[in-house]
């Protein structure tokens, strides 16, 4: 689905999401497309960031820039966050949080698991989002109060009750220590639920959840541009977002799930402090 170029308002007036959401896609589809072109050229140049496995490629360089002046172009107002460096003042409300690829180590195996990840909020508060996986040509929409979809179509998150049966997706960071605390959780949780996916990006789990791939997902220690868009999409599809224990999802935990096993699964998380090893 291509977004056609719009009018998108100016400064002094609130901005409506679908307006938002419009450019959002316009500018994931293009991002998505180079990427995916990308990818030959770049796997091998990949350096590396906050640990020896935490990638990073010129791919990711130039989606972020190219997503930047895009937003720049027609909304010069709006502040811009990004998972490469962008840190952009506005005045006009408007936040954007832009991750170029979620999924870079996917990205870099050519595994077809990795997004193009822009969300709009209001400060935090989140209106639109779009998650593109251009290696499957999925692309997860939603803007506040009009429900989420895939590819054009409504999406809602799975009725599951019985966290016994439940199937949860999770990920893990990129330093040894939290790898390590976040694996005694897994040990914990695992005999207690149906299964555990690992699909490597954040932005994809959260869109599984709204799509009922997966009946829930928790992660700790991502990143807000990580998950700001997947978020608002589960959200739209039906799903419970938290922070474990009730606040809104933070860097420091995330559990979204359909609301048969939110709390099952958010008190199981708690009994085995999952949201403390970001300490
Ligand atoms: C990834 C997250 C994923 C997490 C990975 C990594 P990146 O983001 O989306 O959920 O488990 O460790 O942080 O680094 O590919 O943008």
């Amino acid at each position: 689905m291509t977004a056609g170029t719009t009018r998108t308002s100016t400064a002094g007036d609130r901005p409506q999401p679908t307006e938002l959401l419009e450019l959002a896609t316009d500018l994931a589809l293009r991002a998505g497309a180079a990427v995916a072109g990308m990818r030959s050229g770049v796997v091998s140049s990949a350096a590396t960031k906050s640990s020896p496995t935490d990638p990073v490629t010129e791919a990711d360089r130039a989606a972020e820039s190219a997503i930047v002046a895009g937003i720049a172009e027609a909304r010069p107002d709006d502040a811009i966050v990004g998972e490469e460096g962008t840190d952009r003042a506005g005045s006009s409300g408007v936040v954007w949080y832009v991750d170029p690829i979620d999924g870079t180590v996917n990205y870099l195996y050519g595994i077809p698991a990795y997004a193009v990840s822009i969300a709009v909020g209001l400060g935090r508060s989140m209106v639109a989002g779009v998650v593109l996986n251009p290696a499957t040509d999925e692309l997860f929409a939603a803007s506040v109060g009009a429900g989420a979809t895939r590819n054009g179509l409504p999406i809602s998150v799975s009725d599951r009750t019985d966290l016994a049966a439940a199937l949860v997706a999770t990920g893990f960071g990129y330093q040894a220590d939290r790898r390590r605390a976040q694996a005694d959780v897994l040990s914990a949780l695992l005999p207690t639920i149906r299964d555990i996916r690992r699909f490597g990006s954040a932005a994809l789990d959260l869109c599984a959840v709204a799509s009922g791939q997966v009946d829930a997902y928790y992660e700790a220690g991502l990143n807000v541009w990580d998950y700001a868009a997947g978020w608002l999409i589960a959200a739209e599809a039906g799903a419970t977002c938290d922070d474990g224990r009730g606040g809104p999802p933070s860097e420091r935990f995330l559990v979204a799930a359909g609301p048969g096993i939110h709390h099952q699964l958010g008190e199981r998380l708690r009994d085995v402090d999952a949201d403390r090893v970001t300490d």
